[in-house]
This record gives C-alpha cells, sequence and structure tokens, in this order.
C-alpha cells in the first residue's frame, strides 16, 4: 500500500514537503503532479527532480518541486516521491488530500521509518536513534545519536552476540559428543569470554544512565546557609541576574528555576531558601520546599561560606545530603578563610573552591559538575543504550550471562548453561532487533512523529 503524509512540521513555514512512498508511489505523484517540462513522471529516473504544478482533480493548489527516489535506493527501499510546496499549512494538507485522492493512504506515525526497518534498509537500534538525533537538544546528544544512527549500538550488540554464539556452539558441539569431553583450558576460555561479553553489557548498561543525562537532564539543587552565595552562584551559571542577591540572610524563598547546558549536560538548577532556623512564616516554608527539593534533585551543590567557620546549620544540611551525589561548593574563596576545609573534605569526595562573584570561577565549576555526571566520560561515537526498551535487553542479556558464569564455574550440567546463553543471546536480539516481534516494533514507532 502506498502511502502520504506531510514530513514537515504541521505549521506555517516557508516550504512544506509531502513524503509518498510504496509500490505505487510514482504513480501517485503523476496524477497530482504536472511537470513544466512535459516529461510524464512516471518516466523520471531515481535521484531526479522536476519543478512543475500541484493539482487535485483539475484545480491548481501550488508550484512546487517533484523529487523522486527509485527503489530500493530510497530511505524506505521502496519508490518514494517527495514533493516540495509552499509552506502553508492550508496548502500542504491540501496537497496531501491531493495525494490520498490520487490512492495513496495516509501514513501512521514512524511509517516511513519502519518499512525501511522493514526493508532492511536500517536496524531497529538505528530506527530509534532517528528519534534521538530529531529530540537533540545540544551537540553532544546529537553526536551520539548520530553515531547511533550509524550503526554503533548494532554493531557492539552484535560483537557480544557473536561471542556467546561462540560459546554456545562450542557447548552444542560437546552435548553431541560428550565423550570428547570439556578441558579445563576450554572451559576457562568459555569464562574468560563470557566474563568480557558481561563487562561489555555492564558497560553499555551504565552509559544508559548518562544517556538519559544528557537527553532529560538532571535537577540539581543549591542550597546552604543563608548568605552563603547560592544566589549569586546561581546567576554565575545561568549567566544573567536570575535569582536576587542582597547581602541579608534570608533573601530567597521561593525556589528559583532555570536550565542550563554545560557542555552537553542539561541541567535543571534550583536555588533554594537558605537553611536556618527562623520564625518567619514565609521563609519557614521556603526551606520546607528546600528540604522538599533535595529529595527531588539528583545532584546537590552544595554552598559553604569560606569566610565563616562551620556552623549547626552547615553540619545539618550535611546530614540531610548524606548519601546523595553532592559537590562541596567552597564559595567566598576571595574572603579570609575561617572554614573548617579538613572536615568537608572527609564529608564529600568532590570540593571546588570558587567565588561566585567571579566569572571566572565558571569554567571551574562546569568542569566538575561535568566530571560528577560523567558526561565527558562517554565516548560519542560509542554505541549507548539509549531508552528503556534497550536497557531491560541488555540487563536479562547480563542476568543470563552471570547466571551461566557462575553455572560453568560450579560445574552445573552443560544443557543448563547451554538454555541460559540461548536466553542471553535471544534478548540480545531483541535489542538489536534481529528478533524483535510485532508488538516490540509497533512500540517502537509509537514514539515517532507522522511523516518520519
Ligand atoms: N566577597 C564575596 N561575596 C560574595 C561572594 N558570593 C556572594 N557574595 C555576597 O554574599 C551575599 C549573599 O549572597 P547571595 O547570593 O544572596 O546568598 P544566598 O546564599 O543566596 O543567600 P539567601 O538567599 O539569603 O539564602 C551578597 O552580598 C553577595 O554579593 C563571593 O564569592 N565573594
Ligand atoms: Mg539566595
Amino acid at each position: 500500500m502506498t502511502i502520504a503524509a506531510i514530513s514537515t512540521p504541521d505549521a506555517m513555514g516557508s516550504i512544506a514537503m509531502i513524503r509518498i512512498s510504496g509500490e505505487d508511489a510514482v504513480k501517485t505523484a503523476g496524477r497530482v503532479f504536472m511537470p513544466v517540462s512535459g516529461k510524464p513522471v512516471s518516466e523520471m529516473a531515481g535521484y531526479t527532480a522536476a519543478y512543475g504544478g500541484i493539482y487535485d482533480d483539475g484545480v491548481k493548489l501550488d508550484d512546487g518541486v517533484l523529487l523522486v527516489y527509485r527503489a530500493p535506493k530510497s530511505y524506505t527501499g521502496e519508490d518514494v516521491a517527495e514533493i516540495t510546496c509552499h509552506g502553508g499549512i492550508y496548502v500542504a494538507r491540501s496537497v496531501l488530500r491531493a495525494c490520498i485522492n490520487a490512492g495513496a493512504r495516509l501514513a501512521e506515525a514512524g511509517e516511513f521509518t519502519k518499512r525501511a526497518l522493514l526493508n532492511g534498509k536500517m536496524s531497529l537500534t538505528q530506527a530509534e536513534a532517528v528519534i534521538d538525533v530529531i529530540n537533540s537538544v545540544n551537540g553532544r546528544y546529537l553526536a551520539c545519536s548520530n553515531a547511533q544512527k550509524d550503526g554503533s549500538l548494532f554493531g557492539k550488540i552484535e560483537g557480544i552476540a557473536d561471542k556467546i554464539l561462540g560459546v554456545s556452539s562450542h557447548i552444542a558441539a560437546w552435548m553431541d559428543y560428550p565423550e570428547d569431553g570439556l578441558d579445563s583450558f576450554e572451559t576457562s576460555s568459555h569464562i574468560g569470554q563470557l566474563t568480557d561479553c558481561c563487562l561489555q553489557l555492564s558497560l553499555l548498561l551504565k552509559s544508559c544512565e548518562i544517556g538519559r543525562i544528557m537527553r532529560e537532564g538532571v535537577v540539581a539543587a543549591i542550597v546552604g546557609k543563608p548568605n552563603a552565595g547560592k544566589s549569586t552562584l546561581m546567576n554565575l551559571l545561568t549567566r544573567r541576574e536570575r535569582s536576587i542577591v542582597t547581602d541579608i540572610p534570608g533573601t530567597t524563598r521561593d525556589i528559583v528555576e532555570d536550565t542550563v547546558n554545560m557542555n552537553g549536560a542539561v541541567v535543571r538548577l534550583c536555588d533554594c531558601a537558605g537553611i536556618r532556623d527562623t520564625n518567619d512564616a514565609a521563609e519557614k516554608i521556603g526551606i520546607e520546599y528546600m528540604y522538599r527539593q533535595i529529595e527531588e534533585s539528583a545532584l546537590i551543590l552544595a554552598v559553604f561560606d569560606n569566610s565563616r567557620p562551620l556552623e549547626k546549620e552547615d553540619y545539618a544540611l550535611m546530614e540531610k545530603i548524606a548519601g546523595k551525589t553532592s559537590i562541596c561548593v567552597i564559595n567566598k574563596t576571595d574572603l579570609e578563610n575561617r572554614l573548617d576545609l579538613a572536615v568537608l573534605a572527609t564529608q564529600f569526595g568532590n570540593v571546588v573552591e570558587i567565588c561566585a562573584k567571579d566569572t571566572a570561577s565558571l569554567e571551574k565549576l562546569v568542569a566538575v559538575i561535568n566530571k560528577v555526571l560523567e558526561i565527558n566520560s562517554l565516548d560519542l561515537s560509542a554505541g549507548f543504550i539509549a531508552n528503556e526498551r534497550q536497557r531491560i535487553c541488555a540487563l536479562d542479556a547480563e542476568r543470563a550471562l552471570t547466571q551461566a558464569i557462575t553455572g560453568i564455574e560450579n560445574n552445573a550440567p552443560m544443557d543448563v548453561t547451554g538454555v541460559l546463553l540461548e536466553s542471553a543471546l535471544e534478548a540480545l536480539y531483541r535489542l538489536s532487533g534481529k528478533s524483535a516481534s510485532a508488538e516490540i516494533i509497533d512500540e517502537v514507532f509509537k514514539n515517532f512523529c507522522v511523516g518520519k
């Protein structure tokens, strides 16, 4: 069945593109598009364009350009015709309607990419990467998504699967001829290879969290006692006068939020009220909000004032954030030191000394935040687990592999190990799409927009 959709956004723009794909794509285009050259559309070769008029039942809608792709050299692997017209919402919809009247069916969300998958133009992980390219909000994420689209994750998963397959066929062969026996050298080689696969999978699973941070960002709370310089820090990181700064303790009450892109890490900063005992009703509520924000944040920027010794509020804060991913920010280093730095060094794994009033501190702080979020440890060209579906498959494979390794180490029956390796392979093939069911494929394409 030939399908059609508007592939550009459903909004006003300078141009719009209507994509038609399927066996009758060129025939359908020929019914709505008349090249000024007079040459029939049906005679157009792949990768050629024509300028002409677009018509619906003899009524002219617009002038435009038709681009023809011939199977299999197209995005979907089928014949594709793309009509580009002026970018008004009404005109684009009218051209689409003309294509439907000429025999095409309206495409479902992601149906073009789904056809590309079914026609072997890309793997499931590559198709998923197409969504990530569209959703990319910064250069690092785009670079990762592009590498993924070029098959980096697929290649890695295939590599792991091939290794497991090698061990699993060896075990299967042994089960057919058990009298040959497996010597201890072979057993340890199996364990070595499977352990290596397990390690690669756990690295991939770790990359999942970094991928999520790049995609969705992290929420970071800026906390500390009043006057420590939290709002000054907020303004430094957002590079604007976002929060009110005064030398009066208790200035910030409501949570002030802003999102910044820190070299690839999208961070939602929340500047909070300072922690202290107070009788001021509004400030009390602000402090309650601050405690709630600590619970909801993945990263804590704990600000300490270098010019004041540690006080009970500082200890209360440290107790509150114990166990959370946090950075100790020692502020006001331009002032004489009265802060007990040694105590803080024992409490925090990450300490950074800054002067929030000085923009020169920005780079230093961003570098520490990036280090803590492990953003730079992500190899842009290496595949990474990009979504929950892939993560569940990788986890299933890792679990089965770990059990198989323990089994081999404890001389478990070979057929049990064989079954576990089969199940690890099945999970990996599900991940790459080699054995993905129709339901899985439908689920993936639900996240697409119509026209892609
Ligand atoms: N000397 C010096 N002063 C600073 C520095 N950072 C902030 N200040 C000053 O410290 C005072 C308090 O700064 P804020 O940023 O409002 O402090 P805060 O932690 O948000 O305070 P609350 O909102 O009351 O909890 C202001 O007068 C700032 O100008 C610094 O690095 N050095
Ligand atoms: Mg403040």
